[in-house]
């Protein structure tokens, strides 16, 4: 039986920048990516994208707008992981490195692809174009994706956020 693992990712921009971190440890070590992580039991999918938010990069956005939502399976595993993606222009603090993450902003123009997940690359320009977005990737290992699929929906709709 497949189950859903579910993550937060959140992207803050401040154009025409867009802040990623480096990941330091973990999943996706050595990859530029929003800040984010699993949501905890009782913890809404929001509150989690907050709260991973704060304890990555010491910023607090009460202002969070769910546009993403994808999934990624990976051969042989049976978890699908089921990213909600996030983003805000309206957030509080400096953007500090922590143990997990190395914030540092991107001009939208020079995003490094080729340091970050390879879904990316796909998702990015919608997310940046201000669109919400569905997508289904299927990996075989961490770096190739052989199939997916990837629409412009109207608006997430996700109850239990
Ligand atoms: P922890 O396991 O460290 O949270 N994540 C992905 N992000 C992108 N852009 N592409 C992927 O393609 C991803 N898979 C996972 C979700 C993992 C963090 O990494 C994100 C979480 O923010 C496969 O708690």
């Amino acid at each position: 039986m497949t189950t859903n693992k579910l993550l937060t990712l959140v992207l803050l921009r401040q154009a025409p920048r867009i802040l990623l971190g480096m990941k330091k440890r973990g999943f996706g070590a050595g990859r530029w990516n929003g800040f984010g992580g699993k949501v905890e039991p009782g913890e809404t999918i929001k509150a989690a994208a907050r709260r991973e938010l704060l304890e990555e990069s010491c910023v607090v956005c009460d202002d969070l707008k769910e546009v993403g939502l994808l999934k990624f399976e990976f051969k042989d595993e049976p978890q699908i992981l089921e990213v909600h993606v996030f983003t805000s222009d309206n957030f509080e603090g400096e953007p500090k490195e922590t143990e997990e993450m190395r914030p540092k902003w991107f001009d939208e123009k020079s995003i490094p692809f080729e340091q970050m997940w390879p879904d990316d690359i796909f998702w990015f320009p919608l997310l940046l174009g201000g669109k919400s977005f569905s997508g289904y990737f299927w990996f075989e290992g961490l770096n190739d994706i052989v199939k997916y699929n990837l629409e412009e929906v109207e608006r997430i709709e996700s109850s239990t956020s």
